[in-house]
């Protein structure tokens, strides 16, 4: 039985009354978010061709599908901000004037739903009720986006009842773009090959997607949603909305510190959030409160509390395995869809990475049979796990707790071979914004640009923040001038390189080293020496049980070449002359900090020889 009659929000009955107009869907489909109602979409989409059951036995309650190969990522091209003034957005952003854009998308919104059925999907962004969490409502013609809500978000009629008569939501209408003509036969995977847009209306909290069905375009509760939009509902309101995994690190003790990071894309994030600490660091314990998204409120005590909006994971798989990342693949065993992954003929699924050898008769990402011979991967790069956080090993205890978990630190990394040492703490909250402004990526092959490049993404925001980046890095320097107590703020660099070009630094499970004096340093319990970066550990600061990594390879790691950071200063120029008129007059006080620190130093700055620990405890 539908709740459509017991409805009484009025904004959101005339809303989809004036979408149904619109688009003129066969169907309109309430969503409940039951069990009941999950396995009726999923048979829709078996029967529809779009899914395929998995071995029940191996991966239950899972599924695999492809997607159309014009439909495999995020469109930055198509991306856009579309406030009332350009200036707005700011120059990182694609802008069009709302008018212009909304007479764009009605005319292909006009009979785009065709053929189809319209999917209301309530959804809560955050756990349902808490002051942190925020409503939206999706208007979708795809039950692939349907049976992915209901993992990313808490979906269905609890959240309706939390909206009452008069509550508030973001709007966001997706369409794949792809009407069907009385007696057309659908396709797997329907979307619009040549069409798409992803429109962001920041003035009137309302998001519109066209032409598109994959991840990030379609299931608007993610990027959409809990960053573009909310991070102006953040500017607005006093509060963060932000790239950032959140994890809890559990000293031997039992003292829980939470910590929130931000990392570009496709940086580990997922890896991190879910680290399993070296067995010889017994007592150490990581749990995850969430992978991607953070929002941040001051709370009563002056304290910043974050909560993981979502409610699943949508990682990449390429890659993710028992070494890599057991947590994730416990997480994954059931109730998951594969998107863009090979399944073989047994009812399995894989990726480059999931184990060393290809397992043989596979079906790839492209429909075709998996031939290694011919150098083509069986999963898409971008091939991605949609799974509920619940199933995760290290979920931590108090993941849904409403009021969320005190934030201690912040750490922000980069990918870069060179410049950038593994691990340094920053002196004080605005060196740490001007820090995590200018910190970047070098190209790979998969970005756009030039290999070695290093492509600049403040907070590793870049391309979800909804206003000028100018604006949102004031935003944060002002946020640090009301809190109290406020989280320290580090950077790490997992991926220097060494003169051969291999990556100098271990990684996953061992940055468990790098976390613990992370933490013990926002306690106060380790010491650190004074570099032109920041406070910094020596050698004997680390925990090393059970690796073999010398005083040597860790100078290495911990290396500042002043000759390149100089040339790492004019990369800062070229952000800042971009973001010239809105950038708070901190960040060139905190460069002359960063240039005067250098200019005193040798040309090397290096931990050796030995130096003295100037600051033997915090600061
Ligand atoms: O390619 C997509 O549509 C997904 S992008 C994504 C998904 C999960 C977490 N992070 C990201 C990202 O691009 O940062
Ligand atoms: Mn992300």
């Amino acid at each position: 039985m539908s709740y459509r009659n017991e409805l009484k929000n009025e904004k959101l009955i005339k809303w989809v009354e004036e979408v149904a107009r619109l688009t003129k869907p066969d169907n309109i489909y309430w969503c409940d978010g039951s069990e009941e109602e999950n396995e009726r979409m999923i048979q829709t989409l078996l029967d529809g061709g779009t899914f395929k059951k998995l071995d029940q036995e191996k991966h239950p309650g899972s599924y695999a599908c492809f997607s159309d190969p014009s439909d495999v990522a995020r469109v930055e091209d198509k991306t856009f901000i579309c406030s009332r003034r350009k200036e707005d957005a700011g120059p990182t952003n694609n802008w069009m004037d709302p008018t212009e854009m909304k007479g764009i998308l009605n005319g292909l919104y006009d009979g785009c739903m065709k053929g189809r059925t319209l999917y209301v999907i309530p959804f809560s962004m955050g756990p349902i009720g808490s002051d942190i969490a925020e409503i939206g409502v999706e208007l979708t013609d795809s039950a692939y986006v349907v049976v992915n809500m209901r993992i990313m978000t808490r979906m269905g009629k609890d959240v309706i009842d939390v909206l009452g008569e008069d509550g508030d939501f973001v709007k966001c209408l997706h369409s794949i773009g792809s009407p069907l003509e009385p007696g057309q036969k659908d396709v797997p995977w329907p979307c619009n090959p040549t069409t798409k847009y992803i429109s962001h209306f920041p003035e009137e909290n309302s998001i519109m997607s066209y032409g598109s069905g994959y991840g990030g375009n379609a299931l608007l509760g993610k990027k959409c949603f809990a960053l573009r939009i909310a991070s102006t509902m953040a500017r607005d309101n006093g509060w963060l909305a932000e790239h950032m995994l959140i994890l809890g690190v559990e000293s031997p003790e039992g003292e829980k510190t939470y910590v929130a990071a931000a990392f570009p894309s496709a940086c580990g994030k997922t890896n991190f959030a879910m680290l399993i600490p070296p067995k010889e660091m017994e007592g150490w314990k990581v749990t995850t409160i969430g992978d991607d998204i953070a929002w941040i409120k001051p709370g009563e005590d002056g304290r910043l509390y974050a909560i993981n909006p979502e409610a699943g994971f949508f990682g990449v798989a390429p890659g993710t395995n028992y070494d890599t990342n057991p947590n994730a693949m416990e997480s994954i065993k059931s109730n998951t869809i594969y998107t863009n992954c090979g399944i073989t003929d047994d009812g399995d699924v894989w990726w480059e990475g999931k184990t060393d050898e290809a397992p043989e008769n596979m079906t790839s990402w492209t429909g075709e049979r998996y031939d290694p011979a011919s150098g083509k991967p069986a999963a898409h790069p971008n091939a991605r796990f949609t799974a509920p956080a619940a199933q995760c090993p290290s979920i931590d205890p108090a993941w849904e707790d409403p009021a969320g978990v005190p934030i201690s630190a912040f750490i922000f990394g980069g990918r870069r071979a060179t410049a950038v040492p593994l691990v340094y703490q920053a002196f004080n909250w605005n060196f740490g914004v001007y820090l995590a402004a200018t910190m970047g990526s070098e190209m790979t092959a998969a970005a756009f640009g030039k290999m070695g490049q290093v492509r600049r993404d403040p907070f590793a925001q870049l391309p979800f923040a909804g206003y000028h980046m100018g604006d949102y890095i004031n935003h944060w320097l002002q946020l640090g001038r009301e809190i109290q107590n406020a989280p320290r703020i580090f950077g790490v660099n997992w991926f220097r390189k060494d003169e051969n070009g291999k990556f100098a630094w271990p990684g996953f499970g061992e940055n468990m080293r790098v976390l613990r004096w992370v933490v013990e340093r926002v306690k106060g319990e380790t010491s650190a020496v004074e570099s032109p970066l920041g406070w910094m550990p020596r050698y004997e600061d680390i925990d090393w049980r059970g690796l073999d990594f010398t005083e040597e390879e860790f100078n290495k790691v911990m290396d500042i070449d002043t000759e390149v950071w100089k040339q790492e200063l004019l990369g800062h120029e070229e952000l800042f002359s971009k973001l010239y008129n809105k950038l708070p007059k901190e960040i060139f006080f905190m460069r002359e900090l960063l240039v005067s620190g250098l200019w005193r130093s040798p040309e090397h700055w290096s931990l050796a020889p030995e130096r003295p620990p100037v600051n033997p405890n915090i600061d």
